[in-house]
């Protein structure tokens, strides 16, 4: 067993040269272009999703995650089909950066048959347990427990299996995160916990409501290696999430990772966004996940105007397309509305 220890492969702050760093990461042009094209896939859909949600075709309420792809992106791009994802709420960009069927998303959002759960979850519940994709989970911090069981089940059949938990800043607050640390780390199970710290709650800002930030150091006092990553940079968030989940695959126990970022849209969709100035919200929206990254490719010539134009026009069409299956597909029937509901 290495004895390797994670840590970032260069300082993003001071380099620049996303082709350097594209290098020590071992990705290759295509990889960049592919997690550009894939957080504008999420910002599309999510526009849209809330087009749609404003003309009253999307039931029950809706948390959008635009500001917030770059730790979906960085993230999906390192997961195995074969690990386990839980996440939460505001999950629409993990789902879709690990390979999530835009179409089938969409039918989902508008209580469609042919949705991931048959119409039935909607924006919030959205699972594939086919694909190892457990769900996301409308309780605050339900599914951090959850990971712990998989850790578990992982653990006693032996496989080389990972099992990562994405959860808000909020959530770190509450007492079943320590529960949840406490025994991963007495039982060294295969659990990754991301926690993506959007800097708000509902509206509470985070330093208000916690007695310690960042939060590595919760992870640290149970003895769960923890890291402060710039979650905008999408390729800070490959390179230490790669590794935070070989870390795990290989034995060494459950590791704590924190991603910083900021939600653009207000927590759901009746937030008046009374809390927060438009001068913060602006201040974030210049050093978002895709506008950064856009400004890194151009500078190194490995994307040009016109291909942020055309890739930006295909997500438009993918996205268009997954509305026409939505919107062409039947309704759930009202016979049979506990099915799947209840095991
Ligand atoms: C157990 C529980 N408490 C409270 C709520 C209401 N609630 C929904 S989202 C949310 C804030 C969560 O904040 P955070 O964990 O930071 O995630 P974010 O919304 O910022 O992504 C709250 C309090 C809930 N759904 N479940
Ligand atoms: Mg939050």
């Amino acid at each position: 067993m290495s004895t390797k220890k994670i840590e970032a492969k260069y300082d993003s702050k001071k380099t620049t040269d996303v082709l350097k760093r594209a290098d020590e990461l071992n990705l290759s042009k295509d990889d960049l272009i592919n997690m550009y094209r894939t957080m504008v896939k999420i910002r599309k859909f999510e526009q849209m999703a809330d087009q749609l949600y404003a003309m009253g075709k999307v039931h029950g309420t809706m948390h959008l995650s635009a500001g917030q792809e770059g730790v979906a992106v960085g993230t999906g791009s390192v997961m195995r089909p074969e690990d386990y994802l839980l996440n939460h709420h505001r999950g629409h960009g993990h789902f879709i950066a690990s390979g999530a069927d835009v179409n089938k998303m969409m039918a989902e959002f508008l209580g469609k048959k042919t949705g991931y759960c048959h119409g039935r979850g909607g924006s919030m519940h959205i699972a594939d347990v086919n694909a190892n994709n457990l769900g996301a989970n409308g309780i605050v911090g339900g599914g951090i427990e959850l990971a712990v069981g998989v850790g578990l089940a992982i653990q006693m059949k032996g496989t080389k299996r990972v099992v990562l938990v994405i959860f808000g800043d909020g959530a770190a607050n509450e007492g079943i995160f320590h529960e949840s640390l406490n025994m991963s780390a007495i039982w060294n199970l295969p659990v990754v916990y991301l926690c993506e710290n959007n800097h708000y709650g509902m509206s509470a800002e985070v330093g208000r409501v916690s007695s310690k930030v960042p939060f590595k150091a919760r992870a640290e006092a149970h003895g769960i290696p923890g890291f402060f990553i710039d979650g905008n940079d999408v390729l800070a968030i490959h390179d230490i999430m790669k590794q935070a989940i070989e870390h795990a695959r290989s034995k060494k126990g459950p590791v704590f990772v924190e991603a910083e970022t900021y939600r653009y849209f207000g927590h759901s969709k009746s937030d008046r966004n009374l809390y927060r100035t438009k001068e913060e919200i602006e201040k974030w929206k210049e050093r978002g996940p895709i506008k950064r990254f856009e400004r890194l490719l151009l500078k190194a010539d490995v994307i040009t105007e016109e291909n942020i134009n055309d890739i930006n026009k295909e997500m438009e069409q993918v996205i268009q397309e997954a509305v026409d299956f939505a919107e062409r597909s039947p309704e759930p029937n009202v016979d049979n509305v506990t099915e799947w509901v209840y095991a």
